[in-house]
């Protein structure tokens, strides 16, 4: 009996995931909040985000800059990923919606202890 149930959880779990993967339409005033907040970060307006402004911003939010630095390679696999705005938008619709630790976009806020 305890494991089909735990079956059905983890197809259950797998479900969901997939789900949350294929629907990225989120709310007008979300994506005006990622863009906003991906501005912020792009000081200098060349629509991609560098280390150097996102520990730049995260300073001014307390973030240690070990910690800002350690988050930026985290969410860019060690920066195999440009973070222009789409990929900061998917990073961003992660942290939002997903439950899992290990979700990249958890590490967008330069947060990195969950405990
Ligand atoms: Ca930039």
């Amino acid at each position: 009996m305890w494991e089909k149930l735990n079956r059905d959880y983890h197809a259950m779990k797998r479900e969901k995931k997939t789900e949350v993967a294929a629907d990225d339409n989120i709310p007008a005033w979300l994506e005006r909040y990622i863009q906003y907040k991906f501005s912020l970060f792009d000081r200098a307006a060349d629509g991609v985000l560098d280390v150097d402004e996102f520990i730049y911003v995260l300073e001014d939010f307390g973030v240690s800059v070990k910690d800002a630095k350690t988050a930026f390679l985290l969410f860019t696999e060690n920066n195999a990923h440009k973070v222009d705005l789409t990929y900061f938008r998917l990073l961003s619709i992660e942290y939002f919606r997903s439950d899992d630790q290990g979700s990249l976009g958890n590490f967008i806020t330069g947060r990195l202890d969950f405990t």
